[in-house]
């Protein structure tokens, strides 16, 4: 006898006819998001100009077949985009431009992610849990967050899953694992150049990794590798990250939804709350632990004076970015980000309540 379906959810997700949405939009339809007994109403947003692309993509999924797509609706306004999501994908940003400084790239982004904070706070389900993924993402995830007065800061968060598995992938395949096998594997910090891959703490059957992988590799190759390894990627394809940067979309919201293994960690961007000194307020990729729907930053690592040295270097930036933007994060929610206390930590219970069903397989919104 097949399973019951359970009611479906509403997922959202910007940026979806770009490459990364595309290939996030088949991997949900094809029900690796949150199983083969969970329909989705996929809710898709993009720029006015890119509509034709978002009605190829559409097409696509119809084409698809896929028995877990309940509907999909088109939306070019976010406001209805947004509209009782449980979950929302940040995927669309401005892209760097030619002559374009960092500053005026976080300017332009900042204005995008405050605005669409507005709407996730004014329109979506009030449990919905949001991943940015548009760069710089940390920074994005706080625009959004601070913007949203409504909501919990804990419901924004900032992608660094694809640091954390390209770390798994890369490891993996020197010691001759299955990535599968290696557990509690850390970014910390900003999804840039400066994060801070870590495998002090991780371990394969539990063996610590420190003792499989030779420390001068480490050091020397293996940490830039992962720090560049997006522009390895652009300059060998031409194209940045698709396929691995919305596997680990999947793979970051599954372990919010679903929790992480008890023995596991993921590196998530999430709002400090001073762990680790690390001022509070910023979204900064921490390892946490995931249960019921909720996560909690793991305590009491200890950190050699290496990875102490790294890590305040990428807080750093994180401080720095936050500065640029400083115009678009309202006071209303300042004193509640920037004295963010473990307490709150927990994020908010998922509810899984459906309240309006489309009529049409796809529709269109203005
Ligand atoms: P694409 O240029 O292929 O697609 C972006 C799409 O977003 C376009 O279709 C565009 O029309 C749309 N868009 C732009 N602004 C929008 C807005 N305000 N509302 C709705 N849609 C909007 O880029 P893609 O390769 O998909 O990358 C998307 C973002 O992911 C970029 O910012 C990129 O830097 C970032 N990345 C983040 C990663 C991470 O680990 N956090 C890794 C991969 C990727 O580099």
């Amino acid at each position: 006898m097949s399973r019951p379906m359970k009611r479906p959810v509403r997922i959202a997700v910007t940026g979806a006819a770009g490459n990364i949405g595309k290939a996030l939009l088949s991997q949900i339809g094809a029900g690796s998001l949150f199983g083969p007994d969970q329909p989705v109403i996929l809710q898709l947003i993009e720029l006015p100009q890119a509509i034709d692309q978002l009605r190829g993509a559409a097409m696509e999924l119809e084409d698809c077949a896929f028995p877990l797509v309940h509907s999909i609706t088109l939306h070019t306004d976010s406001a209805t985009g947004f509209a009782d999501a449980h979950y929302a994908f940040l995927i669309g940003a401005m892209p760097r431009k030619q002559g374009m400084e960092r500053a005026d790239l976080l300017q332009a982004n900042a204005e995008i992610f405050s605005l669409q904070g507005r709407m996730i706070n004014d329109h979506a389900n009030p449990d919905v849990r949001v991943l940015v993924v548009g760069n710089p993402c940390n920074t994005n995830a706080m625009i959004a967050s601070r913007n949203a007065p409504d909501l919990c800061p804990t419901q924004f968060t900032a992608m660094s899953r694809l640091d954390h598995n390209r770390m798994a992938g890369i490891l993996a395949n020197r010691i001759g694992y299955n990535p599968a096998n290696l557990r509690k594997l850390i970014v910390w910090g900003n999804h840039s150049a400066t994060m801070v891959p870590d495998i002090d703490h991780g371990n394969c059957f539990g063996q610590p990794l420190t003792e499989l992988v030779d420390d001068k590799w480490f050091k020397d190759v293996f940490v830039e590798k992962i720090q560049k390894r997006g522009a390895e990627i652009i300059q060998t394809c031409g194209h940045s990250s698709t396929l691995s940067a919305a596997r680990s979309a999947v793979d970051h919201m599954n372990s919010w939804a679903n929790g992480t293994r008890a023995d596991d960690y993921a590196s998530m961007g999430v709002i400090s709350d001073g762990s680790y000194g690390i001022t509070k307020g910023i979204h900064f990729s921490f390892p946490v632990h995931c249960n019921y729907g909720r996560y909690q930053i793991v305590q009491g690592l200890q950190l050699n004076p290496w990875l102490q040295d790294m890590i305040k270097r990428t807080e750093d930036e994180l401080l720095k970015e936050r500065e640029l933007v400083q115009d678009l994060l309202p006071k209303e929610t300042e004193a509640r980000h920037n004295n963010f206390s473990r307490d709150y930590s927990n994020g908010r219970e998922q509810t899984s309540g459906e309240h309006f069903l489309s009529a049409q397989k796809i529709s269109e919104h203005e």
